[in-house]
């Protein structure tokens, strides 16, 4: 099959506008698609600096990719979670792409930089291993990208969002649906402006927009994914999205563009009346009156126990 705007051989098919885009053609169409997210949703000014937290799969090496060819300054942020050979694999793809473009590359070790063990800390706590994961990824991020004065910017495609939302509707999860936003801002010094550019960007145009531009990634889940309903969620939309092609962009269009006067989502995602204070050990912001949940994992391993 040709493309439908040149004629290069086609790399991918939108059967709803009975479109084919060869690999250069998709390139300018997601990048599009990044340019449409970032105006709409204010997620940038021109010169200002990101850090993309890469995972070396597919949609944060190539947000990284699509970030530098629009001209943004950036730097890449891994974090070696110490999950065994998933992490090693993943820290393999991240930093091959990072060396073969010649970008900057920040490696943050859970381990020996800050003395975590996420998988004992999870067994100790009885807590899901993805939880206190969750915990570790998200101050790292945060941490690291006030540190670098840049706006943290995650690989979330519109599948992830769709299927996030979709599985906060189904549980009335009223809290996060409230939060839920592909733009935080900083509220305080010491939280960083987040962004998911990706939002309108499909998981597989990020997985042909990879394989046809030669970005190598890790291709196997982690081995403590368990995200066994929102896999079934994320099923359940691919099902939805194949008999009526477009359903998951209008969602999450939909849901960012019409919610805010029904759910009254506002204040930028912070619910009101949570009270942020700086945790005394580290000094960044936390909801607890004592330390903050990554300090209080930290001494779990510093107190010996
Ligand atoms: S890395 Fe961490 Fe994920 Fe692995 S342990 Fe869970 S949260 S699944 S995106
Ligand atoms: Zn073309
Ligand atoms: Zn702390």
């Amino acid at each position: 099959m040709k493309c439908s705007r040149c004629h290069e051989e086609a790399v991918i098919y939108y059967p709803q506008s009975r479109q084919a885009l060869c690999a250069e053609h998709l390139k300018e169409y997601i990048e599009r698609k990044v340019k449409r997210a970032i105006e709409r949703f204010k997620m940038l000014k021109r010169g200002e600096k990101v850090l993309v937290a890469v995972s070396g799969g597919k949609d944060s090496l190539m947000l990284w990719e699509i970030l530098v060819d629009m001209g943004y300054d950036t730097e890449g942020l891994y974090i070696d979670l110490g999950l065994g050979e998933y992490s090693k694999s993943s820290e393999e793809y991240s930093r091959g792409f990072a060396e073969e473009r010649d970008l900057t590359l920040r490696i943050v070790r859970v381990k020996e930089d800050h003395g975590i063990d996420i998988v004992a800390a999870a067994k100790r706590l009885r807590r899901p291993t993805c939880s206190v994961c969750g915990t570790v990824k998200r101050y790292i991020m945060n941490r690291e990208a006030v540190e670098a004065g840049r706006v943290l910017a995650t690989g979330h495609n519109m599948d992830d969002e769709a299927s996030t939302l979709l599985g906060n509707l189904l549980t009335w999860n009223g809290e996060q649906l409230l939060r839920a936003s592909p733009s935080l801002p900083s509220t305080h010094p010491k939280l960083a402006r987040r962004i998911k550019p990706l939002i309108y960007v499909s998981e597989r145009e990020s997985a042909t927009y990879c394989f046809s531009h030669g970005i190598k990634y890790i291709i196997p889940e982690c081995p403590y994914s368990e995200g066994a309903r929102l896999s079934v969620v994320k099923e359940a939309l691919s099902k939805i999205e194949d008999r009526s092609p477009g359903s998951l962009l209008n969602f999450v269009d939909g849901f960012y563009r019409k919610s805010e006067g029904i759910l009254c989502r506002r204040n930028g995602g912070i619910k009101e009346g949570v009270e942020l204070k700086p945790c005394p050990l580290c000094g960044y912001l936390t909801s607890s009156s004592g330390p903050c949940a990554f300090c209080r994992l930290k001494s779990l391993f510093s107190s010996g126990e």
